[in-house]
């Protein structure tokens, strides 16, 4: 087929211009338009203005297109964390971020990304060039050939391809809505290679596109059920609010906090919604989890899922009597997917809804019912917490202030603490799994949005793309707290920081191995242990070798030193942060879900 009758099949019948351009003997005179520049009009035409991705055939000059005509490309050294970068601008923006790669290989690294992207909730396209679709089907063996649409459906909530110039604009149109409407996910769109050269009328084409009229319509809940879910949480004689990452996400920020306030009610941030109100509030009861937990009565859920972060609502963490028991608690739910209520226990109050309008209409019921005399919680609850949360506030900070040689999770976590308080803007990327959780209860978050981290799956290699993204959709200084196994997931784009020029402090927590540096290969082998590291590796070096700061540090001066000179000079950085090998436990705070042979040898 050659290009003219190969654009009038591929586009006739979707566009009667496409089959005049083949007809007519004044061609060359018509003004044209591609698929590739249809794609980017699209893009722009939704306000969508940055691409994450990786090129290569057959989606090289499409790159070069769309940074030609205006729009960030941020190139990375391997899919997955452009894809990780996409998915968290969709989370701190509302807009779905964009991941570009190439076929086949890069498709399915990209995939990870969009399957973690749609199991935490975040608005994601992951566009994918694709192999030729008559060589696919009849799977004659075509470079990277691959059925990557049927591949990625079960992944994403949403999968399209688009196989005509003149459908670009639907197509692009239906993945925005797909991504950013009702509870957001990650959607997939396919665009084989043949489509990005394809050619029509321009005016036809610029006709073809459409710009999404409101994305992400507001889902106003009903009356009835807003009263349902005042006269529980009004019966409640030790309540509780926990905030999740879909709260941080609505962007619904004083509503909430107004919510939190005149209720008088105690709440938990998960993760992602620290800083969603000061981690430093009066009512945050974060720092007695377990206890608020196990005592509350009514519980009332705010874009927070009961899955395993919250142990699916029942057994001991609930105060339940054994493993699968439910607690007797009460649960309001406020979610957008109507689906999610009653997943895992009853839901007593499901309150479906957009967070904002789920938010404005208990505030304003609270209003008309109760004005000025909402009734605070019992004081014997507040006070319950209130001592238990100071006791574990006092132990902790008698553990931040002793400074062991070697340094560990604590001494170095206490600098970071004390970096973030002065940088509150800072955005803070975390991961591993000791250097997790001991970042999340030692380091306050003051705003929201900022702290973003493994999320619902607890997923190693999200650091630098998170990173890189924060940095390019914020423009604000990032600090990566990175345990030195989550780092090599993603640790090549230290390239791209340089690269980019970009606001970004790493701070490897190194000790030597996954977990910790300590295991020893039971054989006597050559060998390692299957968890153990390089000794005394020098991340820093890395750093260096692409043209950023490397720091290595082994107090927490020198490390208050380093983050300090970062934040002040805005240079990429890396400090490699040595920790006492032996500090950190087998996977966290949950060693549980890890399990040990109990066979002796
Ligand atoms: C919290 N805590 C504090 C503070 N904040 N004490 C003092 N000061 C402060 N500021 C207390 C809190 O009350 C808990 O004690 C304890 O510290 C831990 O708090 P956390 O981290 O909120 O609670 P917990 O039990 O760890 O939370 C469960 C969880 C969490 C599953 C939600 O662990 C989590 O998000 N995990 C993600 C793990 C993950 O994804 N890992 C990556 C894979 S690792 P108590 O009240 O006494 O309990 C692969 O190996
Ligand atoms: P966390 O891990 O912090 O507990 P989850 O990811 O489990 O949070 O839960 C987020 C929840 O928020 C999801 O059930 C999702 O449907 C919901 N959600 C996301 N955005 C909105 C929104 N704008 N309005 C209402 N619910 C939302």
């Amino acid at each position: 087929m050659d290009t003219a009758t190969d654009t009038k099949a591929a586009a006739g019948t979707a566009s009667e211009n496409a089959g005049h351009l083949g007809a007519t003997t004044d061609a060359q005179s018509q003004e044209l338009t591609d698929g590739f520049h249809l794609i980017i009009d699209a893009l722009k035409l939704n306000g969508i203005d940055t691409i994450f991705g990786l090129p290569g055939i057959p989606i090289t000059d499409f790159t070069r297109k769309a940074q030609a005509e205006g729009m960030r490309v941020i190139s990375f050294r391997h899919e997955q964390n452009a894809g990780n970068a996409a998915a968290i601008a969709g989370f701190m923006t509302h807009k779905p971020g964009i991941c570009l790669t190439v076929s086949a290989p890069g498709f399915l690294n990209g995939l990870t990304a969009l399957a973690n992207a749609t199991t935490n909730c975040f608005p994601m396209i992951l566009i994918s060039g694709s192999s030729e679709r008559e060589i696919v089907d009849l799977q004659q063996g075509d470079y990277e050939e691959m059925d990557q649409l049927a591949i990625a459906k079960p992944l994403a909530k949403a999968a399209f391809r688009v196989l005509h110039a003149a459908d670009i604009g639907v197509g692009i149109a239906r993945a925005i809505r797909a991504a950013v409407s009702g509870r957001p996910g990650g959607v997939y769109l396919d665009l084989p290679a043949k489509l990005f050269g394809q050619t029509m009328d321009a005016e036809a084409g610029r006709k073809s596109l459409i710009k999404v009229v409101d994305p992400a319509p507001r889902q106003i809940p009903a009356q009835d059920a807003v009263q349902r879910a005042l006269e529980l949480l009004k019966s409640a004689k030790r309540p509780l609010i926990v905030l999740g990452k879909g709260a941080a996400y609505a962007q619904t920020d004083a509503d909430i906090r107004a919510l939190v306030e005149k209720t008088g009610i105690p709440y938990l941030p998960m993760s992602m919604a620290k800083g969603l109100l000061p981690d430093t509030h009066e009512q945050s009861a974060a720092a007695t989890r377990s206890y608020v937990l196990a005592e509350a009565d009514v519980v009332m859920l705010v874009g927070a899922r009961l899955n395993w972060l919250l142990s699916h609502g029942k057994g001991k963490t609930w105060g339940g009597k054994a493993h699968k028991d439910w607690g007797g608690q009460k649960f309001i739910q406020i979610d957008i997917s109507p689906q999610e209520a009653d997943s895992n226990v009853r839901i007593d109050a499901p309150l479906v809804g957009d967070i904002g309008s789920c938010v404005s209409a208990l505030l304003a019921a609270i209003n008309s019912n109760a004005g000025p005399n909402w009734a605070k919680p019992p004081a014997d609850w507040l006070t319950a917490i209130a001592e238990r949360k100071h006791k574990n506030l006092a132990k902790m900070a008698e553990t931040l202030a002793r400074d062991p040689t070697p340094m560990n999770f604590h001494s170095a976590l206490a600098v970071v603490r004390d970096i973030i308080k002065a940088n509150p803007d800072a955005c803070l990327v975390n991961e591993g799994a000791n250097a997790l959780d001991f970042t999340r209860s030692i380091v306050d978050m003051y705003r929201p949005r900022k702290r973003l981290d493994v999320g619902t799956w607890g997923v190693m290699g999200i650091g630098m793309g998170f990173a890189v993204a924060a940095a390019v959709v914020s423009g604000e200084q990032v600090i990566a707290i990175e345990g030195d196994s989550a780092f090599g997931f993603s640790g090549m784009e230290v390239e791209t920081v340089c690269r980019y020029n970009l606001p970004v402090c790493v701070v490897i927590l190194n000790n030597n191995g996954v977990y910790r540096g300590t295991d020893v290969n039971p054989t006597g082998g050559p060998d390692v242990a299957p968890t153990v590291f390089v000794k005394g590796a020098r991340y820093d070096k890395l750093m260096e070798a692409f043209g950023g700061v490397g720091a290595h540090a082994t107090t927490p001066a020198e490390l208050r030193k380093s983050m300090e000179e970062a934040i002040r000079s805005r240079q990429p950085t890396l400090i490699n942060a040595v920790i006492d090998e032996t500090a950190g436990t087998e996977s966290g705070r949950i060693t549980s879900l890890n399990p040990q042979s109990a066979k002796k040898k």
